[in-house]
């Protein structure tokens, strides 16, 4: 099919309008907010500004910072023009001559642009030097497979530095959705301004931009994942608690922290280690006083059902001598190391001292991150890798000898980076990589690590590989989950969380969270009891602790505390046969897991603003509290039925703001009419609840539907979807009745139960209940609250019918 010819032709329109003219008056007359920066570099006075064909307007504010521009592009203004319109198999080609003034040295002055529909939802722009070959991001992908009211979602709030994902989508007037993703991993700036625009600076590369043409938000969620890969599938055991902090200073104190949280009976799946178990804090070392029996310790953790992980730091230790430590012996044999101006590894300074940083654009550091791994693993059987300080992160500028003074560390134009400098917090610039320099890949560090660390996981263990990692570019979901880094333990970053979980499920990383409980300074027990209700909902649930600051292990508070932190993990672990099936639902159809209102009620513009609730998948809300003393929640509930989960109550809405109790040990869940939610009974471990009762929540729509489904496998083999090596049952309600469908089935489900229904909704009270046929003389209704309780003891293995009269 070829693409619409007034669209590309419009676009190119945007892009190149005619001819150059210098600034009139009349061409200045641009209103504040719809200003272009015209001197992005350093300030220029009214001299400097007309000279470049621009306009000044000196305004109120400061001549830096926010704030319209006091030089700006004239209405009109052309760079380029276009040349040679050419017909291509699914769009256009065309030549850009550059017509204006350069003020920038090394400016292209001959331009190749192409343009394409590649499927009839998205459209591809790139702009290329004709002249000369340039550095283009390796994105490992499966690329084959109007004028907004500006809502727009994405490019990482600027909470932190630790990621880039050059992608938005933008939510139009009448509930329809667009998206752009800029196909580009050097240093950028994004501006955006009122009229509305937005304005994309990067300082290298070329410009490809991929456009999503919706016409949904959940479309073009899924559009941008067609091009950057679906997410991987976690492993069952993943989904579960996860405890760690900094200072669980040896074996004997890790397994006090394990038998703590059995004797207070709280779930936990993964325990983990921070620094504190490695030799003078080096990967792949182990502490042979304080964490001798380290080895021991993992094997007695799997013999209870739990699985276990370490950090793994991306600087590599570089000062001992010779022979004494093998990743580093080995690595520079092999040449893996990130090189400097003199060919030499560039040495930086991270928690062991000084350090070589992996280039893991090399496939032959793949090599040797695999068998440094499986070195490790055979003494120490863990489970899961957890990659920090991989952005790369270095406590000195650049180098322990500095940076060359080129190009490459000092561009003409250096974005609004951490700290000012391209080096600062992080290595040189100019630094080399087998694909190409520092300078254009410096993003990409924290996804490359996090490939290497998949592919070696995977093997080693032969299972599906579980990754938590602190740097993430473009795709990294295909791969890795995310953890956001370093929050404080305040109610600000609490509430935080919520839209940073949100934009990470639109970026295709649905495996995140953020450390519950905060992780600088002390929490406190409100605060964490809040946390760790919100924490119940995080796709990946880990509570994590700074060194030296108050304990926050649930076991940590008060007995009423306590309980409320159990009741919480109880619920998460209780839903976990649907938080695992939406998993499935984003790694085989490019879905979200934690999502946003607005991507299910497009077309309620109140949804779009709401950041301070999430749903799972497109049937679960969750209302939690973000403020310190209090008992009560506002949340939206766009119109339909909402019931809460415990089936006590039901908000009829109009698409309204409702004031719900929230007691200090209540966490506010509704299950949206017309959903079927699969649950299992909790227990301590997933280990114990895979095998566990299954329930199913049926929450009837008024006209009495409902469905949902459950995907169910051994929980950590690899590619059992791709391999057909799983169940996969729907579940129908309609006409007084539920019933399930086998749409495959495996043995993994064998010997588990359904062992109770919940209809919600049910208007008239039933006189007989019937299931497959025989009647169940135990049901429960109330007409009150309109719950139906059916308890059965049904193989879920097996098609069944439960029908009420
Ligand atoms: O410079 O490993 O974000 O989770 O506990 C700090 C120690 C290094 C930063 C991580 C944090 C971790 C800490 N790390």
């Amino acid at each position: 099919m070829g693409p619409g010819p007034g669209v590309a032709a419009a676009l190119l329109a945007l892009l190149v309008p005619a001819a150059a003219r210098g600034p009139g008056a009349a061409a200045c007359e641009v209103s504040p907010g719809g200003r272009f920066d015209c001197g992005p570099e350093r300030l220029l006075s009214r001299a400097g500004c007309e000279a470049r064909g621009c306009c000044y307007s000196p305004g109120p504010g400061p001549r830096t910072g926010p704030g319209p521009p006091w030089c700006f592009f004239p209405r009109g203004y052309r760079s380029y023009r276009a040349e040679n319109l050419t017909a291509t198999e699914s769009g256009f080609s065309a030549r850009l001559r550059r017509v204006a003034a350069a003020f920038l040295p090394a400016a292209v002055d001959d331009v190749r642009l192409e343009l394409a529909l590649e499927t009839p939802a998205r459209l591809r722009l790139t702009l290329r030097d004709a002249a000369r070959q340039r550095y283009e991001v390796p994105l490992p992908t499966p690329r084959v497979r109007g004028r907004a009211r500006s809502t727009l979602y994405g490019l990482r709030p600027h909470v932190n530095l630790y990621g880039s994902h050059p992608f938005y989508l933008v939510m139009e007037d009448d509930g329809s959705a667009h998206g752009v993703f800029l196909l580009n991993s050097n240093a950028m700036d994004v501006l955006l301004q009122p009229s509305p625009a937005l304005t994309w600076r990067t300082t290298g590369g070329i410009l490809d931009f991929y456009i999503f043409l919706g016409p949904d938000p959940k479309s073009v969620v899924r559009q941008y994942l067609d091009v950057v890969g679906f997410p991987f599938m976690p492993p069952y055991w993943g989904l579960g608690f996860h405890l760690c902090r900094w200072g669980y200073s040896s074996t004997d104190i890790t397994r006090q922290v394990v038998a703590n949280m059995t004797a207070a009976r709280f779930p936990l799946d993964v325990q983990w280690n921070d620094l504190d178990y490695a030799d003078a804090k080096r990967d792949f070392t182990f502490n042979k006083k304080s964490f001798k029996d380290y080895p021991e310790m993992v094997r007695e953790f799997h013999s209870r059902g739990l699985r276990y992980i370490m950090i793994v730091d991306a600087g590599i230790s570089s000062s001992g001598p010779p022979g004494t430590y093998k990743p580093y012996d080995e690595g520079l044999k092999r040449g893996v190391f990130i090189r400097n101006a003199t060919g030499q590894p560039l040495i930086g300074k991270v928690w062991p001292g000084p350090t070589a940083f992996p280039d893991f654009t090399n496939p032959k550091t793949h090599e040797w991150w695999h068998d440094m791994v499986k070195d490790f693993h055979e003494q120490v059987p863990f489970d899961g890798m957890w990659l920090d300080m991989n952005e790369p992160s270095n406590f000195v500028e650049g180098s322990q000898d500095g940076c060359p003074n080129n190009n490459l560390e000092h561009p003409p134009y250096v974005p609004g980076v951490f700290g000012g400098r391209l080096q600062a917090g992080t290595i040189c610039a100019s630094s080399q990589q087998h694909l190409s320099s520092h300078y254009n890949l410096h993003s990409l560090y924290g996804l490359t690590q996090a490939i290497a660390s998949h592919d070696a996981l995977l093997r080693v263990r032969g299972k599906r590989p579980f990754i938590i990692s602190r740097s993430t570019f473009a795709g990294h979901g295909r791969y890795a989950g995310h953890w956001t880094g370093d929050v404080g333990s305040d109610w600000e970053q609490l509430y935080y969380s919520i839209p940073e979980v949100l934009l990470f499920n639109l970026f295709g990383v649905p495996l995140v969270g953020a450390d519950i409980c905060g992780f600088r300074g002390n929490t406190s027990e409100e605060l964490c009891v809040r946390w760790t209700q919100l924490g119940a909902f995080y796709p990946f649930m880990r509570n994590h602790n700074d060194h030296g600051t108050r304990p926050q292990e649930p076991y940590a508070f008060s007995p009423p505390a306590q309980a409320a932190m159990r009741d919480a993990l109880r619920l998460r672990y209780s839903l976990l046969p649907f938080l695992y099936t939406l998993f499935h639902r984003a790694h085989s159809a490019g879905e979200t897991v934690a999502r946003p209102l607005f991507l299910e009620f497009p077309t309620d513009p109140n949804t779009w603003a709401v950041d301070r609730q999430l749903l799972w998948g497109g049937g679960l809300l969750v209302t939690p509290v973000l403020e310190a003393g209090q008992t009560k929640v506002s949340g939206y509930f766009p119109a339909g039925t909402w019931y809460s989960l415990a089936g006590d109550s039901t908000i009829h809405s109009k698409g309204q703001w409702i004031l719900l109790p929230a007691p200090l040990d209540t966490i506010n869940v509704h299950v949206r009419a017309g959903h079927i939610l699969p649950l299992q009974e909790p227990a301590f471990s997933t280990a114990q609840s895979r095998g566990k009762g299954m329930a199913l929540v049926v929450a009837l729509s008024l006209d009495g539907f409902a469905r949902g489904e459950l995907f169910w496998d051994d929980g950590e083999s690899w590619e059992t979807f791709e391999r057909g090596d799983y169940t996969e049952i729907l579940f129908l309600a309609s006409n007084d009745a539920v019933l399930s469908q086998l749409l495959r089935a495996s043995a993994h489900l064998d010997g588990v139960l359904l062992e109770a229904v919940t209809v919600l909704g049910v208007t008239s009270p039933p006189r007989r209940v019937l299931a497959n046929g025989a009647i169940v003389s135990d049901f429960s209704y109330r007409s009150d609250t309109q719950v139906l309780r059916v308890p059965v003891s049904l193989p879920m293995w097996e098609q069944f019918v439960i029908s009420w009269c």
